[in-house]
């Protein structure tokens, strides 16, 4: 957004300073009233549509130029150094028309105050402090010739008058105080949004994603499922941070590296000899949420200014399975090429247990000299058994609204937690469009119609199963697309498929998921992985279930089924369908998103009737 550079109006500007704190206050209250998210997405959560989006257009961050600087590096630590100071073109606050040179981490005080409220979590006002930071670096890297690298209004990011500064804001400032979002230990464009919605957006757009800004890619982020995107939706969602902050307890390192890809946190270069501890986090797997697999992949954050990290140690606690608690010292992890520091662990051998009990990872991240900071710890719960259920209707069903009668059961740490249903929403992998040449129908005793689409690594060319291009769902509610898929390789970490759900040809996602070869219980054994999609509207095309087969390993699709958005687990609910013969399918999850095998009855309703599918919640 280009704003008039000319004298500004000061009514005007009162206004502004007197409606930005008080939206911001309302805005917080708003998502403070807000259901408590159930793990993994166990009921609706849709949020209300009644906030004003007049906040979008303020956080907007626009990309400048392309041309970078060369960035000097400390030869040691490969860390960056901070610009001493930033040229500030004021456009909005006076004195407007003037280029206002700032010390920097006082830039970074003043955008702070401004672009969050002061009132939000110190971890999502840290993600903040890093991101303005970033961007602000980013832009006196890229400034070239111009005479000023920011503007101190949302063409850039908004920079207030040191007057309007908070101890809050400036606290998560000085927390941080020099550090960095990298991609490949360079400084990235760290665009932001208030609201990035689920899923985020690839940057410049999710069709043609830039090559030069990988970082900006569309993240998975169930924390905002069904929230109202403001803003473009790359890179850090604002309002996304904050719920991580408040529900799952995240740092500012886990929310950043998780709206960044393959991003990691750095600490600015210090002086040698080297007097300091590293920083470092755990930033995957999502703390606070459930494993629903055998295997997993311990990843930190970890950065020194000085010396550079030498180790991090993993460690862990949980019950055996004889239900003795344990301690235990995991391993070394390795460095991998994008900075991170990983370690995997077989967790086939632990018992299911939940979330609140006992499973807690740690970690102790040393540096070339010898300082070490302990790091932790983070809560994770493991579930690995799916709920079995059944489906009745009554048999006196005679109008088109039935009652459908429930009854399920779960195992596993997490609980029984919601169920959705669906009503022929169903299409089977091998009558999808494939792109030619990335498999072929095979036949499949394990496959639910006996027949599946299958990618053979080494023989088929990777690419994309896509369609069916279906206007079969009504729009305007949320679902869960479940793609039953197996795989030859549950140990790899390699991403063995991404799944979407697009309409106009991809240029509209509703959802995403990728998926990693150790995401499988089993190797061999078809598991169905959900995707949820906000289908908000009804596009141009139709939509598609799409998987894009990576040709790491081999992968069968059997078929995708899709129903509605799971709510609460309850033993009768009344659904109003259209006429005809039908199959209706209930689906059972757990707390973890463990989904059941289909509980279906045979529903014939006369034919004159044909309604709007509504499905009452209770
Ligand atoms: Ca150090
Ligand atoms: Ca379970
Ligand atoms: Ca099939």
């Amino acid at each position: 957004m280009r704003l008039n550079t000319s004298s500004s109006n000061n009514a005007w500007q009162i206004a502004l300073i007197v409606f930005i704190p008080l939206f911001w206050l309302l805005a917080v209250v708003l998502v403070q009233a807000e259901v408590p998210a159930q793990e993994r997405r166990a009921a609706l959560s849709l949020e209300s549509s009644a906030r004003s989006d007049d906040f979008s257009r303020r956080l907007w961050v626009q990309p400048g130029s392309t041309t970078t600087k060369v960035v000097t590096t400390n030869a040691a630590s490969g860390q960056l150094t901070p610009p001493a100071t930033i040229r500030v073109y004021h456009t909005h606050y006076p004195p407007t028309g003037t280029i206002e040179v700032v010390d920097f981490e006082t830039y970074v005080k003043r955008v702070v105050v401004c672009e969050m409220p002061a009132n939000w979590t110190p971890e999502a006002l840290k993600a903040q402090a890093v991101a303005a930071r970033t961007y602000g670096w980013w832009k006196v890297l890229t400034a070239g010739s111009n005479p000023w690298d920011v503007t101190d209004w949302t063409d850039t990011q908004v920079c207030c008058p040191d007057s309007q500064r908070d101890p809050r804001s400036d606290a998560a400032v000085d927390a941080t105080r020099g550090q960095y979002a990298a991609y490949n230990g360079q400084i990235i464009l760290a665009m932001y949004c208030a609201d990035g919605s689920d899923p985020t957006l690839s940057f410049p757009s999710y069709l043609n994603p830039s090559p030069t800004t990988p970082y900006l890619q569309a993240v998975d982020d169930p924390v905002s499922f069904g929230a109202r995107r403001r803003g473009h939706g790359h890179g850090l969602s604002q309002w996304g941070g904050y719920r991580w902050s408040t529900r799952y307890a995240w740092n500012y390192q886990q929310i950043l590296t998780h709206y960044y890809f393959s991003t990691t946190v750095e600490v600015p270069v210090g002086a040698n000899p080297d007097v300091t501890t590293p920083i470092g986090s755990l930033v995957w797997p999502w703390s606070g949420w459930y494993l629903t697999a055998n295997r997993t992949v311990l990843t930190a954050n970890a950065s020194d200014e000085a010396s550079g990290v030498g180790q991090v140690v993993f460690s862990a606690t949980y019950l055996d399975d004889t239900g003795s608690p344990v301690s235990a010292t995991l391993g070394l992890a390795t460095r991998g090429s994008d900075g991170a520091w990983r370690w995997p662990w077989d967790v086939s051998a632990l018992p299911d247990q939940a979330l609140t009990a006992t499973i807690t990872v740690s970690a102790v991240i040393s540096d070339l000299a010898g300082h070490a900071t302990s790091v932790g710890d983070w809560r994770l719960g493991l579930d690995r058994q799916v709920p079995t259920g059944t489906l009745t209707i009554s048999s006196t069903a005679n109008s088109p609204t039935v009652t459908l009668l429930l009854s399920a059961t779960d195992s596993g740490g997490s609980g029984l937690a919601g169920m959705g249903f669906s009503h022929n929403w169903l299409w089977e992998g091998e009558d999808l469009r494939h792109r030619p040449g990335t498999g072929q129908v095979v036949s499949d005793t394990e496959a639910l119609n006996g027949l599946a689409w299958q990618g053979r690594a080494g023989s088929d060319q990777a690419g994309c199963w896509f369609g069916p291009y279906t206007y079969a769902l009504p729009p305007g509610q949320a679902y869960r697309a479940y793609f039953r898929l197996k795989t030859s390789d549950a140990i790899t970490t390699a991403e063995v498929a991404y799944l979407d759900v697009v309409d106009n040809g991809g240029a509209q996602v509703f959802g995403l998921r990728r998926l990693q070869g150790l995401d499988f219980r089993q190797a061999g054994v078809y598991q169905e992985i959900g995707v949820d999609l906000n289908y908000t509207a009804t596009g141009t095309m139709g939509l598609e279930f799409r998987t894009f087969w990576r040709g790491n390993a081999d992968l069968w699709l059997d078929r995708v089924l899709v129903t509605t958005y799971p709510i609460t687990y309850t033993s009768s609910v009344t659904w109003t369908l259209p006429g005809g013969p039908q199959t209706i399918y209930a689906k059972f999850v757990d707390g973890a998103g463990n989904v059941s095998p289909d509980a279906t009855a045979v529903l014939h309703l006369p034919y004159r009737l044909y309604l709007p599918l509504i499905l009452k919640r209770r």
